[in-house]
This record gives C-alpha cells, sequence and structure tokens, in this order.
C-alpha cells in the first residue's frame, strides 16, 4: 500500500509520531486475530474534514468487541472524539482512517479474559480502493472457491481481525487469477458479499442485496445506498441471491468504505451492462452525500472541528 504517512498514530489517548507507533511481536492478538477495526472515510468540506458518519462505525466497534467479550476501555463518544482529534491533527483535508483495539501485550493463551486493551487510531490519504475506474468502467469479480465463514464459526457481525483471513485468502486468490475482486458464496451457496464490500444487483427494476443472514457484515455504506436509492425511488429488498442471479443481472455494484461505490463489468467473465443507470445515479448522490453537499443527508458528516 503505498501512502503518505500522517504524522501521528493517536495510541491510547496519546498522539506518538507514525515511526513510532510500535508494539511488542507477542502482542495477544497479532498471534490470534482477537482485534476489532473499522474503516472510516473523512472527506473534504467547506468546513473542513467531515468524518462519514463516524457514530455508527464507533458503535459498530463497539459492537464487535461486544460479541468477542472485549471490554473497550472507551466509550463511543470518547472514540469520537479520538478520531476527531487525530484527522484534525494530521492536518489531511480528506483520509481514511483506521481505528483498531486489540488485545496487548501482557498475556499468551486463547484465554481473552486476563488481557489488556490497547485502542489506537490511524489515518492516511487513501485513493479508490478498487482503481480508479472503478466508479466509470467498472471491476471485475470472481465468484471464490472459498466459503463465507458462517454465524457459528466466525461471525461476520463482528469486523474482527480474525475474519479477513477468509476475506485475504478469497482476494489474492481473484487477483492472481486476473480478477479485480472475489465474491464470497455461505456454506448453503447463496451468495454473501465481497472481501471488504456488500453487493447489490438490479433485476426487473429493483435493487436485491443478500439479507445479512447470508454472512455479510451490515454496511453503513450498504445502509446509506439503501436510502439514498429508496429516496431516488428505487425499490430495495433484501434477499437471496444466487450465483446464477448475478450472471443474469441488470446491473451490478458493490460498496463498503474504502470501496465507496463501484460499478461490477463481469461476474466469472458473464459481462454486465456497466455502469448501469442505478449504478451511476446512486454513485452520484453517494459521492455527493459523503461531503456533506445533500441537505436531507448532512446529519451523516461530522466534522472535526
Ligand atoms: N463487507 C466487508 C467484509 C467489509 O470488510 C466491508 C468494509 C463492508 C462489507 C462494507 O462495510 P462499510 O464500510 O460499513 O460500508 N471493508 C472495510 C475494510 C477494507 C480494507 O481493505 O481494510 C472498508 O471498506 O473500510
Amino acid at each position: 500500500m503505498p501512502f503518505t504517512p500522517a504524522e501521528q498514530i493517536w495510541m491510547n489517548g496519546e498522539l506518538v509520531p507514525w515511526d513510532e507507533a510500535r508494539i511488542h511481536v507477542l502482542t495477544h492478538s497479532l498471534h490470534y486475530g482477537t482485534g476489532v477495526f473499522e474503516g472510516v472515510r473523512a472527506y473534504e468540506t467547506p468546513d473542513g474534514p467531515g468524518v462519514f458518519r463516524l457514530t455508527d462505525h464507533m458503535e459498530r466497534l463497539h459492537q464487535s468487541a461486544k460479541i468477542l467479550m472485549m471490554e473497550l476501555p472507551y466509550s463511543v463518544e470518547e472514540l469520537v472524539e479520538a478520531v476527531k482529534l487525530t484527522v484534525r491533527a494530521s492536518g489531511l483535508p480528506s483520509c481514511y482512517i483506521r481505528p483498531i483495539a486489540y488485545y496487548g501485550y501482557g498475556e499468551m493463551g486463547l484465554n481473552t479474559l486476563p488481557c489488556e486493551v490497547d485502542v489506537a487510531i490511524a489515518c492516511w490519504p487513501w485513493g479508490a480502493y478498487l482503481g480508479d475506474d472503478a466508479v466509470t468502467k467498472g471491476v471485475s469479480m470472481k465468484i471464490s472457491s472459498w466459503t463465507r465463514h458462517d454465524h457459528n464459526t466466525m461471525p461476520p457481525a463482528a469486523k474482527t481481525t480474525g475474519n479477513y483471513v477468509n476475506s485475504s485468502l478469497a482476494k489474492v486468490e481473484a487477483l492472481k487469477a486476473g480478477y479485480d475482486e472475489a465474491i464470497m458464496l455461505n456454506n448453503a451457496g447463496w451468495v454473501s458479499e465481497c472481501t471488504g464490500e456488500n453487493i447489490f444487483v438490479s433485476r426487473g427494476g429493483r435493487l436485491i442485496t443478500p439479507p445479512l443472514v447470508a454472512g455479510a457484515l451490515e454496511g453503513i455504506t450498504a445502509d446509506s445506498v439503501m436510502t439514498i436509492a429508496r429516496d431516488l425511488g428505487i425499490e430495495v429488498r433484501a434477499d437471496h441471491l444466487t450465483r446464477s442471479d448475478l450472471y443474469i443481472c441488470d446491473e451490478m455494484f458493490v460498496c463498503g468504505t474504502a470501496a465507496e461505490v463501484s460499478a461490477v463489468n463481469a461476474v466469472d467473465d458473464r459481462t454486465l451492462p456497466c455502469p448501469g443507470p442505478f449504478t451511476t445515479a446512486i454513485a452520484a448522490e453517494y459521492a455527493k452525500a459523503v461531503r456533506g453537499q445533500v441537505d436531507r443527508y448532512k446529519d451523516w458528516v461530522e466534522h472535526v472541528g
């Protein structure tokens, strides 16, 4: 990831120089994948950087921690303030923000209950996640040979670091095979999500996205997209999708904080119309909403002050 770092990273309540934000090699979560994290974006606005749905992201971090029985040492409000401080201190007009909570140094073994919880927040400029052409030309997808983990193995509702082994396996497989991104099916064969995005398809004039029971993360971007779509007069519903539904859909897009709204031009080499009309309209409205340019969505943007 070639990036220009911010000067400082927030660690356990203090801003420390970027190069000094280090952890011990026996950090518990490094060994067992037991960290929880978020991905958030701040956008440039006339009133300074605005963080998109920051409180919702910090609430989800708390929910991930709760599923893991991890006690976060900071409240949602304190984390919101810490993110704002980190972005302000970076001086960056826009950036990607990575809050992470993890079991630190001092204990080993699978019992996490005695472990100290450390929290860090970093930010850096991060461009188009699936490539600069993702909105206009679209990206290609491969149905992964890897199955999405399910609710009784690695709960998808918890954004744990360990969950992303599954995503990395699928992502690397797709890239090595010449595709841009992977789609994962769950154990029952239903479409769940991509390695780092939720999925939407259009068929018969309405948008369909897999339900959370299919193993998708409850995406904050997906929630914003559903609101935007409905406000644009587009019907949206959650329903199970098969891989064939993806091959024959009228259009498809994926969305996430990092990927924003990215069009899909093919699934397993079956070409799709791209970008479709819903994708174009929703991507344009989303791009305005995150920058505080749409009155009805102004509350989604939390300025860093
Ligand atoms: N599913 C997965 C598996 C996922 O990782 C993300 C976000 C989403 C759906 C969309 O969630 P939301 O951001 O709330 O709309 N993926 C994050 C991590 C990307 C990374 O490479 O790291 C992100 O987009 O920040």
